[in-house]
């Protein structure tokens, strides 16, 4: 399959194809990145809405009852699923497929996981070149769920264009278990579980906190709602959708759209630099003529490591080839 063929395929909305250019993309495979390359141009008018929040905290289900909502409006979507811990990826993770299933044979949904497979910190790339794919694909709004946790899910979800971030009561306190760096990033709260018991405390307390950080944001700035769900029976969904709409609508207004995405377009061309110089630089080191005697006397614990590595990096002319 040409290169151009794979693209014609992606833009005809073939799922088949969406599914191996991503795959492709996961992998590595240069065919990925020549595709990526020809679908650019046609990239741009999807929406990304990263979901985030604690283990468990049901963003999966959140997701499930949102795509209904948002299926209903007559939207196309597209759901990336971010897990770093799974190995799996190619489909849905078990939990995942099942709290979306209701969708699956829906032409107009498309629910992709992505594992870590041991690449080194490539996962977030790896997701951003899933959201072009989607994006070319013509899925409107592209969901992005990931735990918040870890540093890289929350530069996954804090470079979406609307951040959604789940929160749960009874937890004793429900700012403290929002991540720092989420309570800042987050456009959109959800109290999910609203069923529980705490739920009218903890909305008042994630009130209270939205209140410090944006008392002193310019006038008609975005202030982030607390909204209520009930996500296992799909409670609140209108709400959300609304919310996800009326943010869109504000990011139009001010222009802050652009901003974003050139944040995330500037994120993504760092890390393919810092990967792409890092094995050239490497190779280069590692073909002079004077490594291997170095190397053999790191490994002959003679040199120390930090000398040996300063040493053949001082040497190598970085000129063009
Ligand atoms: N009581 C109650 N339970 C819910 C609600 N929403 C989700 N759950 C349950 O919470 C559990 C976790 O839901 P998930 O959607 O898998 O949560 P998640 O945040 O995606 O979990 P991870 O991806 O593993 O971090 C499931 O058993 C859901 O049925 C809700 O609104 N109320
Ligand atoms: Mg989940």
């Amino acid at each position: 399959m040409t290169a151009r063929g794979m693209a014609d395929r992606v833009l005809a909305r073939e799922v088949a194809a969406g599914a191996r250019l991503i795959r492709w993309l996961e992998d590595d495979d240069p065919r990925g990145a020549e595709v990526l390359a020809q679908l650019y141009p046609h990239t741009g008018r999807a929406r990304v809405v990263g979901i985030t929040g604690s283990p468990g905290a049901g963003k999966s289900t959140l997701a499930g009852m949102l795509i209904g909502e948002l299926r209903r409006r007559g939207r196309r979507v597209g759901v990336v699923a971010v897990d770093p811990s799974s190995p799996f990826t190619g489909g849905a993770v078990l939990g995942d497929r099942v709290r979306m299933q209701q969708h699956a044979a829906d032409p107009d949904v498309f629910i992709r996981s992505m594992g870590s497979r041991g690449q080194h910190g490539g996962l977030a790339r790896a997701s951003f070149d899933a959201l072009l794919v989607l994006d070319a694909m013509g899925y409107d709004t592209i969901l992005v769920e990931t735990v918040g946790v870890g540093q890289e899910e929350i530069e996954i979800v804090s470079l979406a264009d609307t951040t959604l971030i789940v929160a749960v009561p009874g937890l004793g306190d429900e700012v403290q278990a929002i991540k720092a760096g989420l309570m800042e990033a987050g456009d959109i709260f959800v109290l999910n579980k609203a069923d529980r018991e705490g739920a009218s405390q903890a909305q008042r307390q994630l009130e209270l906190a939205l209140h410090l950080r944006t008392q002193h944001q310019p006038e008609g700035g975005w202030i982030p709602p607390v909204i209520p769900a009930v996500a296992s029976k799909c409670e609140g969904a209108a709400a959300v959708v609304d919310a996800l709409d009326a943010h869109a609508q504000s990011l139009a207004d001010t222009d802050a759209l652009k901003g974003r995405r050139a944040a995330r377009a500037y994120a993504v061309f760092l890390k393919l630099l810092r990967d792409a110089a890092t094995r050239r630089l490497l190779d280069a080191a590692l073909a002079r003529p004077d490594a291997a005697v170095l190397i053999e006397a790191v490994r002959d614990l003679t040199l120390d490591p930090h000398a040996a590595a300063q040493r053949l990096v001082a040497r190598l002319e970085l000129a063009a080839p």
